[in-house]
């Protein structure tokens, strides 16, 4: 299944273009299926509908886990770090994996759960949230994680909106100096789901927490009241595996739903590429299981290709910058996957932390979750890599299920701040705003893909108007990534970032409309508007634009005032990074804000604002400017 040289993947990605169907298969037959597939794939994009290895009949788990047991059972599947140094590390061998997998499949089917039953994870960064995840898949339920920095009110919305019947969580997390109250937030977040019936709570960091009769139990009680035995459910190839909640450009976020067959295949197919992974490496991803690339890489992808995958519970500066060079050290890893904004933090501390660390065995660097500038790609390549790893710059996104556009270490070139290539089975078009595609090189346009591949979303959970909508309807035929993109003379592609309104914080996407929304919650606002602005070490940063008449003589207050509540709808990681208060905001005579305006300003541009003359009021532009001049 691994792409060897440069010839072979020009051949592999021509056949891919001619004969999909077979190339897929040729892929495909590297898995374990209970039974092949009757077809390999039918779609569409207009409604859309998209089946692949339809008829197949698996368990996900079965490829993670047990087909590994017999050669290479004693090898270590997930090596946890925790938080804290002082701790030990964990290694789970793929036996002793299969054995929680299978010992907390069985306390979910205790608690009641059934194949097809949503169940949301909201948990630390720790095993037993890689074996929650395979346990549901074991049993053929489908997990929804959320990310620990949500608020108990997304949480809320997401629990319903999927009829979630069980939560799985820990009383609370460990993240660099700060302790996370997860309980606390679920138990928020529960007063309004009627449909979650029980609550498995691990036991972590050893917080007071409140466990309500009848609906809470604790992980490890209910774990003596079962066996060690858990057959896995068979599947149909086109079953849910997991919905995970994702923001789009209107207020509410999705949940992008994905199939066992094709995601699987997918996940495995780009790890064991893209990483050039061999056998017996460590393959560290920095990711959080709660976003897709920890999905897609820390947990399904390596662990069906039989890798040591090392999951990290802390966060890279603490309890210093050398945290991740430590990590490399202690673990001998070889490949290491991680994000433009932890490189650009990293980088701000200069190469202190990195001396003394033996970097030796990296093999391998991943790029991934935004565009990586220029001096950020050369200070990895040159500081972490010592300039002979190469750089795999992985595009990609939630409904994608695993990377798309990306060097193949080792086989195809890197380039900095370019993604490079597609994968074989990939087939990106740039297109103009009237849904033209861009032929030739040195061109650039939106990007959409005109083919499907394995992992790409079926849906979004309960709602496929939606998904049609959202990613099928502004180019007839084709799916379209809101991205814009580059092509260069030499056909390589450079994605230049959202074309949407979204923004990308840190490598997570966050709506504008659903920053709005929670800002306009607070009382005294009357209306705001959200802009990115480019920012140092996030990549992009949340710039608000708020009207509130009367601040109560307390500006700084105020704006707390606005964080806290945006922290209470959505979560910290939505906080503006800048508030601005208004008197107005641009508008067209259609009533539709100008953010491309707000945009220029929030860059710092004062002059060159563009043509005005659409505004309804255009001096409500220079009383922005005043407001600006005076802070
Ligand atoms: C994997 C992930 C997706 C969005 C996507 C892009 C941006 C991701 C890169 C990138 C430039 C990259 N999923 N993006 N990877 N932009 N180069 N290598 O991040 O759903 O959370 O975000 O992230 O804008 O559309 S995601």
């Amino acid at each position: 299944m691994q792409i060897k040289s440069l010839d072979e993947y020009n051949a592999v990605y021509k056949q891919s273009v001619e004969q999909p169907e077979e190339f897929w298969a040729g892929i495909a037959d590297h898995f374990l299926w209970r039974k092949k597939w009757d077809k390999v794939l039918s779609w569409d994009f207009k409604e859309p509908n998209i089946k692949w290895f339809e008829g197949a009949k698996l368990n996900i788990t079965e490829n993670c886990l047990d087909r590994h047991l017999e050669e290479n059972g004693d090898k270590p599947a997930i090596i946890w770090e925790p938080n804290d140094p002082e701790k030990d590390t964990i290694t789970l061998s793929y036996k002793i994996l299969h054995e929680h997998v299978c010992r907390f499949a069985n306390v979910l089917k205790k608690n009641g759960v059934k194949k097809g039953d949503r169940i949301c994870i909201y948990m630390p960064m720790v095993p037993e949230l890689a074996i929650a995840v395979l346990a549901c898949a074991r049993i053929g339920a489908v997990h929804s994680v959320i990310f620990g920095g949500f608020s108990a009110r997304a949480i809320a919305d997401r629990i319903n909106d999927a009829e979630c019947k069980l939560v799985i969580t820990a009383d609370g997390a460990y993240r660099g100096n700060k302790q996370i109250q997860l309980k606390d937030v679920i138990d928020d977040a529960l007063i309004g789901c009627p449909t979650v019936k029980k609550v498995v709570v691990l036991t972590n960091t050893r917080t007071p927490i409140s466990m309500i009769k009848g609906r809470d139990v604790w992980w490890e009680d209910e774990l003596k009241l079962v066996g060690s035995e858990c057959p896995a459910e068979e599947m149909d190839a086109e079953d849910m595996l997991f919905i995970l909640y994702t923001s789009g450009s209107t207020g509410k976020p999705k949940g992008v739903v994905h199939t066992i067959g094709g995601y699987m295949v997918y996940t495995g197919y780009t790890f064991a590429n893209a990483f050039n992974y061999q056998p017996g490496e460590v393959f560290f991803c920095t990711a959080d299981i709660g976003w897709i690339t920890g999905h897609s890489y820390i947990v399904y992808g390596p662990l069906s290709q039989g890798a040591t995958s090392l999951m990290f519970e802390g966060i890279p500066t603490y309890p210093d910058a050398s945290r991740f060079w430590q990590i490399v050290e202690k673990h001998k890893v070889n490949i290491l996957y991680t994000a433009p904004t932890a490189i650009r933090s990293l980088m701000s501390f200069g190469t202190e932390p990195i001396k003394g660390h033996d970097l030796s065995s990296l093999r391998v660097l991943g790029s991934v979750g935004e565009p990586i500038n220029e001096e950020a790609w050369h200070w990895y390549d040159e500081e972490i890599g010592k300039g002979n790893s190469p750089i795999v710059d992985t595009w990609w996104q939630t409904e994608t299920g695993g990377l798309m556009i990306s060097p193949i270490a080792y086989v195809t070139p890197t380039k900095p701040s370019y993604a490079t290539l597609p994968l074989p089975g990939v087939q990106p078009v740039l297109v103009d705003e009237e849904g033209r595609e861009i032929l030739g090189n040195g061109v650039s346009g939106n990007l959409c893909m005109k083919f499907p591949w394995p992992g790409i979303l079926r849906t979004t959970y309960g709602d496929h108007e939606r998904c049609r909508q959202t990613y099928f309807s502004t180019y007839p035929n084709l799916y379209f990534t809101g991205d814009g993109c580059l092509r260069d003379e030499d056909g390589y592609y450079k994605i230049t970032g959202r074309v949407d309104d979204v923004i990308n914080v840190s490598g997570h996407r966050i709506g504008t409309a659903e920053v709005e929304n929670a800002i306009n919650m607070h009382t005294g606002v009357v209306e705001s508007a959200v802009v990115g602005y480019p920012h140092d070490v996030k990549g992009q940063g949340i710039y608000a634009f708020v009207i509130y008449p009367n601040t109560h003589g307390d500006v700084e207050l105020t704006k707390m005032d606005i964080l806290k509540t945006v922290t209470r709808v959505i979560g910290a990681i939505a906080k503006p990074d800048k508030i601005l208060f208004v008197t107005g905001l641009p508008k067209t005579r259609s009533g539709k804000i100008m953010r491309r305006i707000l945009r220029k300003i929030a860059e710092g541009e004062t002059t060159n604002l563009g043509d005005t003359t659409t505004l309804t009021d255009p001096a409500v532009v220079d009383e922005i400017l005043a407001a600006l001049q005076k802070v």
